[in-house]
Parts: C-alpha cells; structure tokens; sequence
C-alpha cells in the first residue's frame, strides 16, 4: 500500500512539536480529526522540500497546537487519510516496557518461563561449556549468560558494553520513567537495573587472569533460523582484543555506581574487574584490530581504532575512582582532539558525558572545549534535519548498515546540546528522529516492531523466523544504501533511493535486523525525550 503521509504512527506527547510529512507536487491543506470524526484543527501544509535522501517532493505540516489527547488522524483536501495516532502523556509507556523487555527475551543460558515470555519462551540454550578457539587443549569454562546479541545467538563484548551504557545512562537521567518497566523476577532491585545486571554478570565471564578480555563467545558459525536451544554445537571465545578490553573496562567502571546500595559485592567486583582491564591495556596494541580466525564466521565488531575506547575508559575510571592517571591518559586525548560516538566502533561520546559530570578536578579549559565541540556537532546535525523532508539528521550517506541507530545518536548528540545550553530548539530536532523512527519516513512503517499501525514484522531474528512473528519492540537496522544482503538487491532497484533501501524481509540481515545496541540507542533517546 503506498502511502502518500506519514505521522508517529504511535504518537506524540501533548506539548510536543507535531508536523507530518506528505508526497505532494503542491501546499495541501489538512485536518486533524478526532477519532469519531470531530476536525478539531485545520492546516496548511505548505514547507516544501526537495528531499534528497528520498528522491521525493513532500510538504511539512504543523500540528503542534493540538494537546488535548485523544486518539486523531489526518485527512487531506485531496482525500488522503493518516494513520491513527495517539496524544496522550503516557503514550511512549507501552513502547519503552517493550523495548526493554526485548533484552529479557533475549537472554541465554536460562530457562525464559513461559509465564514470562510468552510464546518466546524456551528451556537454557549456550550452556555448554566453551574453550578458547585457537586452542583446543584449553581447559573448558564456564561462559554461560549474556543477550543474544541481535539476529544470530553470538555474545560479543563490544556491543554489550555500549548496550549497557546507553541502558544505564538512560536509567540515571529518567528513573522516573524507566522505572516504570515491570518483569518481576524475584528481585529486590528495580527490574530496569535487573535485567541490565544480566549482561554484566556475563561480560565478568569473559575476563582474562591477565586482565584482558575475549572479544566474544559463540560457536564457530552462525546456525540456522532455529530457536536457541536448539543451537547444540561447541561453544567457543575468541581471541581478546583490545577494543573489547577497553569497552569492558569503561562500562564496569559506569556499571558500579548503580549496583552499590542493591549489591555492594557485585559493585566491588565491577570495579576491581575494571581496574584490572584498563591495566591491562598498556600490553595491547590499540590499532590492532580484531580479526575472527580462520574458522570462525560470526560477527566481527573489528574496529581499527582504540584511541575512543581508551578515551572512553579513562574518563570512566577517572569518573568512578579520581586516580590521577586516569585523567592524564583522557585529558592527554581529549586535548589533542575531542571524540565523539555513541555507536559500538565509536564510543568518544560517553567518555565526554563521564569527564564532564566528574565530580573529581577537571581541566575546565578542556571541558569549555569538550562542550563546545559537542555544540559544534549538534549544530551540524540541526542543519541537516533542517532540510530534510521527514526531518531526519540522516544524509543520504548516512543510510549504512544499522542507520536507525545513526538516528538515535544523532538524537542523541542533539539532546547533549539541550542539555548544555537549555535551548529547546534541539529537544524538537531530537524528537524528529523518534517519529522518524515510528513512523514518519518514506516507508512509512513503523521500525518498531508491534508499535504502531504498519510496524516491522519480519525481523531478521532467528527466534521471530521460527516462530513465524515479530517479537514486539525491536527496532529494525533500518535503511542500507548499498543493499548488502539477497533479498534487498533482489527486491530494491540499483537507482533506489538511500532512504528507500530498506526490505521487510527476515533474510534482509543489512536492512532489517535487530540488536540489542539498536534498541539500547532507542532506549535512551526515548528517555531523555519523556
Ligand atoms: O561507516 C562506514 C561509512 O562511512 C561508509 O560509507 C559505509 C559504506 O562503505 O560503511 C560504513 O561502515 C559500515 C558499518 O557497519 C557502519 O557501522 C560497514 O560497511 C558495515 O560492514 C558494518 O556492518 C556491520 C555488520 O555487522 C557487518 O559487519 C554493522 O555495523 C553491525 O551492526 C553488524 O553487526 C551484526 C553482527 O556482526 C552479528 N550480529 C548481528 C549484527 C547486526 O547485523
Ligand atoms: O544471521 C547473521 C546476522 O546476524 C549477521 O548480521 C549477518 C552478517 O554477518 O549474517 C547472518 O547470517 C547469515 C550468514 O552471514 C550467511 N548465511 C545466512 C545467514 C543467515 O542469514
Ligand atoms: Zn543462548
């Protein structure tokens, strides 16, 4: 069904900017209509774009002065209709549980009740005791735990750590709301906090004596589109790596503080756990970067460059224990240049947050600089939404693998600048990339699974495949421009435009997968939106 305009197809807050988007050659003149058939606003869509990334014209409207919630769609004079959506200040409640409980589907290596997980539960899968892959000889271990990681069943430090980071970021800055997520499991921590523990209690596996730390634990190659417990070959780590260690030694570092009034024990421990892998890091080489050996076909997560992850550590651990080393080796960074990232290859972005929020002696010549450049690229991304037809910080190179997590972050980076300067302009910019995301894009579909009237429903997910439906909340990759998988070069013409380069098809692994640092980025920027 071709659709002609597109909203949140969820919904808005009520004082929220509120603009839709429609494929028009002309001003369209539109009507916001109460469910029952009340017009209760009357508009003109009448901001023209010529939008690139989509090869479409379109017209904005602006709906914002509506805040009386209700349940209301659009209509046209030319006679098109909107979806539904909702206006409601609770209307994102639903969407965050299920994210969020998409990490609980997810686990390995226990029993998910059915009482619990409904259709997607299984008996433990993965728990198998692995060895090291380049040596069989290697005393087996225990590696049992962890997420899933997306799509495939592997269990990969890189991501895990920035998945961590931006749930708990997301749950220090809003606790309010994420608070509100329920999955009782005999706890006595919240159950947000719970779940994330989860992960963590996994990655503490996967340290070396030495300190450093398995890149990940997965068999040899990816298995079929089977549930999980049904995946019986060997398990095994891979090599370390540097971008590993350094990941694992800033999220543990973040990770502690959150865990010390519930825990204290498992608090000290992610401290220690740090300490040791940040030491570590002086024997590794930080370009060198991680390669699967041969024989060994999952996910790679190789990054070439470790300067962001040690960027990222040392401002952590100095956040987390005030060593002066620490702040050497970050302000030594920083000062020759400011990083930037909250993506899983580049995390500069979360060693600014812990460098400016430190409670111990910073370099305030430094932060003026850190924040500046944070401001810097939010202006960047401000002006590229501004001349996007759906309002998106996407351009139209922007649309890789995983390019709706680009739009969290971007998000993200907006939302960084509202907080360092108030100015609201940025919040509205951020919130653009979440109705991009649930809804107003030039697929119009929701890209969340089970949100929305046209959501996501064919994931490349292996428990979804089997089961022939879309676990709910999952954020798909989004659109890829050069259409990496089978299905998309068979279904997408070559001349298909970027934003359009996206196939609901549970083989299109590039453009419609999920993971759990998709769904970590949508997490946080629904968060600080809420
Ligand atoms: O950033 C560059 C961009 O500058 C360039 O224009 C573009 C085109 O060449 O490439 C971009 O880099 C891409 C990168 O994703 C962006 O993050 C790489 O080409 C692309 O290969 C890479 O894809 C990664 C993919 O694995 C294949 O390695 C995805 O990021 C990553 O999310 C995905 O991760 C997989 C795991 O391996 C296995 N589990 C599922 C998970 C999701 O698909
Ligand atoms: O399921 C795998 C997915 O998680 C990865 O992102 C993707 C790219 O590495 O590979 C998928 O596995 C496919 C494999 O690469 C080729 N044979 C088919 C597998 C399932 O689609
Ligand atoms: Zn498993």
């Amino acid at each position: 069904m071709y659709q002609t305009i597109f909203v949140n197809q969820c919904g808005y807050l009520p004082h929220m900017t509120k603009h839709c988007t429609i494929v028009s050659d002309a001003p369209v003149s539109f009507r916001l209509v109460k469910a029952g058939g009340l017009r209760v606003f009357k508009g003109l869509a009448h901001k023209r774009i010529e939008n690139e990334a989509s090869k479409e014209t379109v017209y904005i409207g602006d709906f914002s002065a509506v805040t009386e919630p209700g349940l209301y769609y659009i209509e046209t004079d030319t006679g098109i209709e909107s979806d539904f959506f909702t206006i409601a200040p609770d209307v994102y409640d639903a969407v965050m549980q299920k994210a969020m409980k998409f990490f609980y589907l997810q686990r390995c290596g226990c029993e998910l009740s059915k009482e619990q997980a409904g259709l997607f539960s299984h008996p433990a899968c993965h728990t198998k005791l692995a060895t090291i892959f380049s040596d069989a000889q290697s005393a087996p271990f225990d590696v049992s735990g962890g997420w899933h990681d997306a799509g495939d069943y592997g269990r990969y430090i890189v991501p895990a750590a920035m998945a961590v980071a931006q749930l708990l970021l997301a749950y220090e800055e809003n606790p309010d709301f994420f608070s509100k997520y329920q999955n009782p499991l005999g706890n006595t921590m919240p159950d947000f906090l719970y779940e994330v523990k989860y992960e963590l209690d996994w990655m503490l596996k996967l340290q070396r004596t030495d300190g450093t730390v398995y890149h990940k634990a997965s068999p040899a190659s990816f298995c079929g589109l089977i549930m999980p417990q049904d995946e019986k070959e060997d398990i095994f780590v891979s090599p370390i790596s540097y971008a590993a260690t350094a990941d694992f030694a800033a999220v543990l570092a973040l990770s502690a503080r959150f865990y010390e009034s519930y825990d204290a024990d498992f608090s000290a421990r992610l401290k220690d756990a740090a300490k040791r892998a940040y030491a570590s890091l002086s024997s590794l080489d930080s370009s060198l970067m991680y390669q699967n050996p041969e024989g060994l076909s999952t996910g790679g997560y190789g990054d070439p460059d470790g300067e962001d992850e040690l960027y990222w550590a040392a401002a952590e651990l100095y956040k987390a224990f005030g060593d002066v080393r620490y702040k050497e080796d970050f302000e030594a960074l920083a000062s020759k240049k400011v990083l930037h990232g909250y993506g899983w290859m580049n995390v500069g972005s979360f060693g600014n947050l812990a460098y400016l929020s430190c409670t111990y002696p910073v370099d305030e010549t430094l932060v003026s600089k850190i924040k500046e450049s944070m401001l810097a690229l939010a202006e960047k991304k401000l002006a590229i939404l501004e001349a996007d037809g759906y309002e998106t910080a996407l351009r139209p190179k922007d649309y890789i693998w995983g390019s709706n997590l680009s739009a969290c972050n971007f998000g993200l980076h907006l939302l960084d600048a509202k907080n360092l300067t108030g100015d609201e302009k940025f919040q509205t910019a951020a919130a653009q990339q979440l109705h991009y995301l649930l809804g107003r894009n030039p697929m119009g579909i929701s890209y969340v699974s089970g949100i929305g009237t046209r959501s996501m429903s064919h994931p490349h997910h292996r428990p979804s495949a089997f089961l022939g439906t879309a676990m709910p909340g999952m954020l798909s990759g989004g659109p890829c421009f050069w259409r990496a998988d089978a299905p998309a070069k068979a279904v997408l013409r070559e001349d298909t435009p970027p934003a359009k380069c996206y196939v609901d098809m549970l083989g299109s692994y590039s453009t419609n997968e999920v993971t759990i640092y998709w769904n970590s980025a949508f997490l946080m920027l629904l968060g600080r939106l809420c």
